[in-house]
């Protein structure tokens, strides 16, 4: 078939390429003309890893290109941001903008399958949006007769880094609006997913990816609790949690300086806007790991204090390891604020940055690299577990002050161990 996919960012343009080399003609829409020009020239205007070739192979084979217009197809996918606003109410404009786009040229047969990161109730507004604007059509759930068209709601799940592995190796879940409509979504995605593809309802599958990430979320919120535990009481957390992990029945998650990335940190808002009266746990996760933000800072700021004379590296900006993106990011919010407190005396190393962002504007913090942090900083803040840091043996730090916020030197000398004395085994 012929498939339109909207939105060509982190997830849509991935799809977009493994859709095409499945053997699928496809033109992926975007409202921004430098995106389209980029990608119509061959090229990637995100990272990720073996993206670009992919992308350069399709867009050669005439299987893939670019456009800013939705065009007729047999398939329509999006797969376009759904961003919440100060209230932490989910915003689904930019769904109902594609839907009505998608109405203008949808015919009998077609498909369209929702992809966005959803509230529950998305998938049933499209398909009232598209009822609306297409009388002429007969709309699953509504007609009576067999329906002209079907609609779904297939969450993505993949991993920023391994997006290419898991967009085919992952299960899916397919939630159709009928049975039917889900049936016509399985065939297409079996089409390039070789994990398994489990067929439901939409709104249970809506749910299921806002619950997904609203798991890991409280997750990694007892363990940022933890650390905070840990700290008060003089206890090394990652010893803790070493310890705690060999038992068979538990897994917790690492401390860090909080959640980022455009997921983990959202998603759980949109349960609790649904039922706020019923979801204090998911809620209370989220004050948690925004709060440790907080925490990292009022923690750094003293120690700093305490050490009038240090001059502070702080290791990465990134939202997570081995990865380029700044937004959403605690490390950006922590190294950030501490710039505007102590100005020149702090220093930013991140391998993955070429420039400082914007947010280090006018406070004289310098972008450095490792080797310079090593030679010039009193004192190391690893806000980031970069591979690039892990990797600095304990030789060439064992003369810092270390608030290893991520935990990723162990063998750190001042650092509480406990490890040496376990006997048995
Ligand atoms: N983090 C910790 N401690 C941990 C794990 C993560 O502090 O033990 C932090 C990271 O440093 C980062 C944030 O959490 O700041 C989120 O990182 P992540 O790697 O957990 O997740 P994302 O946001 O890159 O991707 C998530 C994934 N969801 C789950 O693992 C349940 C991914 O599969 C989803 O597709 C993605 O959200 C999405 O698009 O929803």
């Amino acid at each position: 078939p012929d498939v339109c996919v909207l939105g060509l960012g982190y997830i849509g343009l991935p799809t977009a390429a493994v859709i095409a080399r499945s053997g699928c003609h496809v033109v992926g829409v975007d409202v921004n003309p430098h995106v389209v020009d980029t990608i119509n020239r061959g090229e990637i205007h995100i990272e990720e890893v073996d993206l670009d070739g992919l992308v350069q192979g399709v867009v050669a084979r005439k299987m893939l290109r670019a456009s800013l217009m939705v065009e007729p197809s047999d398939v329509f996918v999006i797969a376009v941001p759904t961003p919440f606003d100060e209230n932490h109410a989910p915003d689904i404009t930019y769904v109902l903008n594609a839907a009505t786009n998608i109405a203008a040229v949808l015919k009998s047969g077609d498909t369209i399958i929702l992809e966005s990161t959803s509230p529950v109730g998305t998938t049933d507004k499209v398909r009232d949006l598209i009822a609306n604007l297409r009388p002429d059509l007969k709309i699953p759930g509504i007609a009576k007769d067999t329906p002209d068209i079907s609609i779904a709601y297939c969450p993505e799940r993949v991993l920023p880094g391994r997006i290419l592995e898991e967009l085919t190796n992952n299960d899916r879940s397919i939630g159709g609006i009928t049975p039917r409509c889900a049936r016509k979504a399985l065939t297409f995605y079996k089409r390039f997913v070789r994990g398994e593809c489990i067929t439901t309802d939409a709104r249970s599958a809506e749910m299921t990816k806002l619950v997904e990430n609203a798991f890991r979320d409280v997750n990694i919120a007892f363990a940022n609790e933890l650390s905070i535990v840990a700290d008060h009481m003089g206890l090394n957390v990652w010893e803790v949690i070493r310890l705690a992990n060999r038992h068979p029945r538990v897994n917790i998650l690492h401390p860090g300086p909080g959640v980022g990335g455009h997921c983990i940190a959202v998603d759980p808002w949109f349960i609790v806007h649904s039922a706020p009266d019923h979801s204090p746990l998911i809620r209370t996760a989220r004050n948690v790991n925004d709060g440790k933000v907080d925490h990292v800072i009022r923690r750094a700021t003293d120690m700093i204090i305490a050490n009038p004379t240090a001059k502070i590296g702080c290791m990465g900006l990134a939202f997570k390891a081995n990865i380029d993106d700044f937004r959403e990011s605690p490390a950006m919010k922590v190294a950030a604020e501490l710039a505007q407190r102590f100005g020149q005396r702090v220093q930013i190393v991140e391998p993955y940055a070429s420039i400082l962002p914007k947010e280090f504007d006018g406070t004289g913090a310098r972008l450095i690299d490792i080797d310079t942090a090593l030679l010039e900083c009193d004192m190391l803040i690893t806000l980031v577990d970069h591979d690039a840091f892990k990797a600095i043996p304990l030789a060439e730090r064992a003369d810092k002050i270390v608030y290893d916020v991520r935990g990723i030197w162990h063998d750190q000398p001042g650092q509480v161990q406990h490890r040496q004395l376990r006997l048995v085994g």
